[in-house]
């Protein structure tokens, strides 16, 4: 087992791992109860991957993520507030609305893009990767994207130039088993992307996504790595989606009791015994995190819901360069 961080540390992902597990629960409800239309890819089963890698990860350094990226977001530190509203697409969201759940962008906490195009977080994060090591900023980038994105030509010339420039990046995969209804056998011919670090000279490091420790460990070193000038490093963390691709998918593709087996292992409650049966923290400490949770999601769903739409002259605002100087 990997050495154990501190007690901070190791509550700290607790913390990041239960407010997406509360947001998530909360938004596939209030989809579902009609009271927000958007299209909506859940983490479920992934809490562990962003949360382990942002409490490696300081407030100035830059995430670039995709539409299932709402755990991303969170463990970055995307006020709950504004992630409602922009994904309800009201004015008070984090792009006014105008992003909505597919394009969600809040430069204040780091979070730079949310693409819906598979494979085009990489080439943005080495784009902004390379603006700080030229204005010599003491950033690092993280570039999440899924197993599918692993067989995009993006993927490919992104590790190539990040590795030829030694761009302070960590391209961290989040292998969920499934590109849309499609098995990752059927469509990748290695075992691990991970190996196809190789091929640029670059570290592959493959790891157990769904394991705290292990995932912390592995991020440290990769954001160690990168801040220290030592150019990127591909991770693979290997993990499991919970539910359908998008929100209203069945999900009858996937092999039967393989959703049950992982559902079993659910990492939130593992992780929470852990913590408790290893006396890093008290039952009453961490029913108070989720409590304290539970009341800020409250007020985030009322804030977004009673929100106002943007407003027609809204359209054509924030699209041209002229305007956003207006
Ligand atoms: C360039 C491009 N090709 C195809 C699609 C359609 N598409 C949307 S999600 C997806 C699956 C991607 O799977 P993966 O990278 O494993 O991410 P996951 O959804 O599992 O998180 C595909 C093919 C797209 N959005 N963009
Ligand atoms: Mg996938």
């Amino acid at each position: 087992m990997s050495s154990v961080p501190s007690k901070a540390v190791l509550v700290d992902i607790y913390r990041r791992m239960t407010l997406i597990k509360q947001n998530d629960e909360r938004f596939r409800a209030t989809i579902k109860a009609g009271k927000i239309i958007a299209p909506y890819y859940s983490p479920r089963g992934q809490e562990v991957i962003p949360s382990a890698v942002s409490a490696n990860l300081r407030d100035t350094d830059y995430v670039c993520t995709i539409y299932r990226g709402v755990h991303d977001m969170l463990a970055k530190g995307v006020p709950m507030k504004l992630l409602w509203a922009e994904i309800a697409g009201k004015v008070t969201g984090t792009c006014k609305g105008k992003g909505g759940p597919m394009h969600i962008t809040h430069p204040a906490s780091g979070v730079m893009v949310t693409t819906g195009i598979v494979g085009s977080s990489m080439p943005i994060a080495n784009g902004l990767a390379l603006a700080a090591q030229l204005r010599k900023e003491d950033r690092v980038t993280v570039a999440y994207f899924g197993d599918g994105a692993s067989n995009i030509g993006a993927f490919h010339e992104s590790l190539n130039m990040a590795a030829i420039w030694k761009l302070p990046v960590l391209f961290v995969c989040q292998n969920n088993g499934y590109g849309e209804h499609t098995r990752y056998e059927v469509t990748t011919p290695v075992r691990h992307i991970s190996d196809r670090a190789a091929a640029y000279g670059i570290p592959g490091v493959n790891v157990d996504g769904n394991d705290p420790l292990k995932m912390y460990a592995a991020a440290k070193e990769a954001v160690d790595r990168a801040r220290a000038g030592e150019g990127p490093t591909l991770l693979e963390a290997r993990t499991f989606r919970f539910h359908g691709h998008v929100f209203g998918d069945m999900d009858g593709y996937m092999q039967k009791g393989e959703k049950d087996a992982a559902i079993a292992k659910d990492p939130v409650p593992a992780f929470r015994a852990w913590l408790i049966q290893n006396k890093h923290a008290g039952e009453s400490e961490l029913a108070g995190i989720e409590s304290s949770i539970a009341s800020e999601l409250d007020a985030a769903v009322d804030f977004a819901l009673s929100s106002a739409n943007p407003d027609l002259a809204e359209l054509r605002r924030d699209v041209f360069a002229e305007e956003l100087t207006a």
